[in-house]
């Protein structure tokens, strides 16, 4: 058998000049790669410290439009994570769960850890950490203080970073007013990015719930390449009965105490998205915030029945329902992950199914909703029944 084997000749060596060359170009690609232009508008740095996943999703958003209104580079922080017996947040990175290039298409936006590597050192060195914050937080124990790093997750966040600050700056009377141009001026006339490169928040920028100008900003927010695979995958594996129908069950201990205060108030967390910002749309009840089984039972069997649906897919924080659906529809396969089951491939699976029932209070329902507005498929709430439009009456 004729064996392939290629040899230069040698009049194609490449002449000395030009492994100079090749060996500069390399280097230069190189150090480009690891530079980092400084952005001269200055940048925006906070903590995720209110509430979980949900909460945090909701105020990232207007985080995201105040850092483009005051024109700024937005650094994206880690996702604040609460693990079971441990007395501190573990924080985790923004791109292990969704695309930094993504976000980077509406804004200017930097990791955390990057620009902590990169431009921190020179740009925002230590002795020259001001926290921002509205006025005094009372938390700690310095007085006319920010407070930064007073308590959990408050210290462990900006330990992450080994971050320490020297000073605080109440930025009272202004607030996050995006949609007030006046507002954005102040802001930029008070503190120009030359004399303070970054304004490091002590909480987020952005309000809660997220307004609704805000909610397209979703479709920024695309999940790295790990989780849409783990999506798929566990689609591909689980779910082979298809159309297929994602519910999400928010019935733990602190929803069920949460929701005892739904009379007094039918607006609660993001109760927006199904009554709308001016309640225009319907009325949030007790019964849309902790729905009993029984209704939960009826609303998937008229979804099941509607779509035709092989299979429903359960996310849950704590009773599955598994049993009393099953035997009120016994040809319908019911999925969920196995234990401990991930909350963002929960919601990542959620993004996908053909139809989605949610909790309208539950802020972490309102991720999976908004992702799925971004693609056009149907969602629908808990014990909600949406006011028909006057036009389709
Ligand atoms: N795996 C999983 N976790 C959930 C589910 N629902 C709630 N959780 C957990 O409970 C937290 C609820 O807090 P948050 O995200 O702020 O949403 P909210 O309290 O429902 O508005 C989530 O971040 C998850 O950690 C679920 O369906 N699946
Ligand atoms: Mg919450």
């Amino acid at each position: 058998m004729r064996r392939l084997l290629y040899r230069f000749p040698s009049k194609m060596l490449l002449p000395p000049v030009m492994i100079t060359l090749t060996v500069f170009l390399i280097f230069t690609c190189i150090g480009q790669l690891n530079s980092e232009e400084v952005d001269s508008n200055g940048y925006i740095a906070y903590c995720p410290c209110m509430g979980r996943f949900g909460n945090q999703a909701d105020q990232f958003l207007g985080a995201l439009r105040f850092a483009a209104s005051v024109n700024r580079t937005l650094i994206l922080p880690p996702w604040v994570e609460y693990r079971r017996y441990e007395t501190r947040s573990v924080q985790v990175s923004f791109d292990t769960y969704f695309k930094v290039s993504e976000v980077a298409k509406f804004h200017r936006v930097i990791t955390m850890e990057r620009f902590m590597k990169k431009l921190a050192p020179t740009l925002w060195p230590p002795g020259k950490r001001i926290s921002f914050c509205h006025s005094e937080r009372t938390y700690g124990d310095k007085e006319n203080d920010c407070n930064a790093k007073d308590g959990n997750p408050f210290e462990s966040f900006w330990d992450t970073f080994n971050i320490d600050f020297d000073k605080s700056e109440f930025f009272s009377p202004l607030y996050y007013e995006t949609g007030n141009a006046h507002e954005i001026k102040r802001w930029q006339k008070r503190y120009p990015g030359d004399e303070y490169p970054v304004l490091a928040f002590t909480g987020p920028p952005g309000a809660f719930p997220v307004q609704r100008t805000d909610v397209p900003l979703q479709k920024y927010v695309r999940w790295s390449d790990k989780f849409e695979k783990m999506a798929n995958d566990f689609i591909a594996k689980n779910i082979k009965d298809k159309p297929f129908i994602g519910i999400h069950l928010r019935n733990g201990v602190d929803f069920k105490r949460a929701c005892e205060y739904m009379d007094s108030s039918n607006n609660m967390f993001a109760s927006p998205q199904c009554t709308g910002y001016r309640g225009e749309k319907g009325k949030a009840t007790k019964e849309t915030c902790y729905p009993s089984d029984k209704s939960v039972v009826k609303e998937v069997k008229a979804e099941v029945k509607r779509l035709n649906a092989g299979t429903v897919f359960v996310a849950t924080d704590d009773r599955d329902l598994i049993d009393v659906m099953q035997k009120a529809m016994k040809k319908v396969k019911f999925v969920k992950q196995g234990s401990p089951a991930s909350p963002h491939l929960d919601l990542a699976i959620l993004g996908k199914a053909d139809h989605f029932i949610g909790n309208c209070i539950s802020t972490f329902t309102a991720f999976a909703k908004r992702e799925r507005d971004t693609k056009g498929l149907s969602s629908s709430f808990w014990a909600f029944e949406p006011k028909q439009k006057k036009d389709e009456l």
